[in-house]
């Protein structure tokens, strides 16, 4: 049966490991920096305008956003790292919900693909590679999303996908999609990717 992805809404912003909810149903899981275009990605996914908040200041919140998508999927929105004027205290934060997701979740069973969110402009950062690092290390499935794709001319885009070929992490990955919300390129193959991994 199909997705009804009219039936998506947030189920909870936790604050706090204990808040993740334990539905049986598989997590697929989205990461990156802040700034990346992980909110817009999801609403471009869901086909929402502002079913995640859209900031054009980074590193606001510091929560784990859970999207119930039609009762069949969780969309797990990772805070966003990187962002360099943090305090200590949400730097903590930032440890203890990021960390807390992976190593201390009992429904880790559930998570089934990270979708690693990379600038395509900027291209794989040292903490974009750390993360890739922890996830292959973890033998976690992954691919990257390769954001603001539309940014790009035919140059820059040969450079980035170059950029991504030759860094062992990311072509470590299962797959590079390269994705614009403008135009709607790669949402298919995201998608695609997705329902594949959750098994629907
Ligand atoms: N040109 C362009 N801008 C984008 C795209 N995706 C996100 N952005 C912009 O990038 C900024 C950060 O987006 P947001 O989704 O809030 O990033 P988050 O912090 O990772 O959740 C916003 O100004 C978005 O409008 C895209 O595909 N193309
Ligand atoms: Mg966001």
């Amino acid at each position: 049966m199909r997705l009804n992805l009219n039936n998506a809404s947030l189920r909870i912003s936790a604050g706090l490991p204990q808040q993740f909810p334990a539905d049986p149903v598989p997590q697929i899981v989205f990461s990156g920096r802040s700034n990346v275009g992980k909110s817009s990605l999801i609403n471009s996914l869901l086909n929402r305008k502002s079913l995640a908040h859209v900031s054009g200041a980074p590193g606001k919140t510091i929560t784990v956003n859970f999207y119930d998508v039609d009762g069949r999927l969780f969309f797990v929105d990772l805070p966003g790292y990187g962002y360099a004027k943090r305090s200590q205290e949400d730097k903590q934060r930032w440890s203890r919900l990021t960390d807390g997701y992976f190593t201390a979740n009992p429904r880790i069973d559930l998570l089934r693909l990270v979708v690693q969110l990379i600038d395509s402009y900027v291209g794989p950062t040292a903490d974009d590679r750390d993360m890739l690092r922890y996830l292959r290390s973890a033998s976690l499935p992954h691919l990257i999303v390769a954001t603001k794709a539309d940014k790009l001319n035919a140059t820059q885009r040969k450079e980035s996908e170059e950029k991504f070929q030759k860094d062992p992490l990311c072509s470590a990955a299962a797959s590079v999609i390269f994705y614009s919300v403008h135009d709607g390129e790669g949402r298919n193959e995201v998608w695609r990717e997705i329902v594949r991994y959750a098994g629907l």
